[in-house]
């Protein structure tokens, strides 16, 4: 396939530069296809990026909420629009530590009321063919620009692993980010590798208990770093092309709990900071990962 565009920059991930042969383009998806066309797409692709799916102006008018109360941290240019979420800077003054915001935003009741709303809920409940139940541990997470910490390749159920494998993940970007604002980068096909992967560590924790098997920071395994840090070496391995994808606000991918992903620098021109949520969303009937029915909070070892 060709590239859509021609890249501004060359993508960093946690110290790694994606070499141009490595790097491909997500496929978008219709979200009113239909339910078998999407399944079937999802299962070849391992995600759907679902364009439009969400009313990009509720989406708006939540970065706009977030930033507004993000302000309180100092990490937000002073004078600025709180919808542009534009950095203070790196001699910005912290005044309140940013994870206590992260942390109540996932409290927030208007936020649970984002993630049940109508058009996810309803996609979810023809997707999955049942009543959906939606993990309680939700995650927001912002970039800020150059920062160098990126997300570390890994696929979900690593840290998932107490449950049913059906689980899916909403990953939501809450603005426009754009491949050069640092946005997740999926490993094409990856969910096969991601499944022969697994079966490995279930090979390596047999002799441990059933609490060791699925904690990720079991002896056998480095939560920190599953699979690896080196984007290219796992392109190599996985036998893939990392895709990327020019993220709108209204969108929402939708990852198969075996696919890789990581994400890359934040080099956004403007020095605006990225924003999302992943959320998880499984059939209320199947297995639910009981570690995952509280709120996030940073020590719960996931
Ligand atoms: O947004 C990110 O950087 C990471 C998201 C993620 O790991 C996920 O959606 O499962």
């Amino acid at each position: 396939m060709m590239f859509p565009r021609t890249l501004t920059q060359p993508l960093i991930s946690n110290g790694y530069t994606l070499n141009p042969e490595n790097v491909g383009w997500l496929e978008p998806s219709d979200p009113t296809t239909s339910r078998r066309l999407l399944w079937q797409q999802y299962q070849e692709q391992g995600y759907l990026w679902l364009k439009g799916l969400l009313d990009r102006e509720d989406v708006l008018a939540f970065r706009r909420r977030f930033f507004e109360t993000f302000r309180e941290t100092g990490l937000v240019a002073s004078g600025s629009n709180a919808l542009q979420g534009l950095y203070a800077g790196a001699d910005a003054k912290v005044l309140v530590h940013p994870n206590k915001i992260l942390l109540e935003v996932v409290r927030w009741a208007a936020f649970e009321a984002f993630c049940l709303s109508a058009p996810i809920i309803e996609f979810y409940e023809d997707f999955l063919e049942g009543s959906v139940y939606l993990h309680k541990r939700k995650i927001v997470r912002f970039t800020k620009p150059h920062d160098p910490k990126c997300t570390m390749p890994h696929y979900d159920l690593i840290y998932l692993r107490g449950g049913t494998e059906r689980v899916v993940t909403s990953w939501i970007p809450i603005g426009d980010i754009p491949v050069e604002m640092g946005g997740l980068a999926y490993l094409e096909k990856s969910h096969h590798w991601g499944r022969r992967k697994e079966a490995e560590f279930n090979r390596m924790n047999a002799n441990l208990s059933r609490a060791e098997q699925i904690n990720p920071y079991n002896p056998n395994m480095d939560a920190e770093t599953p699979i690896g840090a080196d984007v290219n070496a796992l392109a190599e391995r996985a036998g893939g092309r990392w895709l990327i994808a020019d993220y709108e606000a209204g969108d929402m991918v939708v990852h198969d709990p075996y696919f890789v992903h990581t994400s890359t620098v934040n080099n956004d021109a403007q020095g605006r900071i990225r924003l999302s949520t992943d959320i998880r969303y499984q059939r209320v009937r199947d297995e639910i990962d009981p570690r995952w029915q509280n709120h996030w909070s940073f020590d719960d070892m996931l």
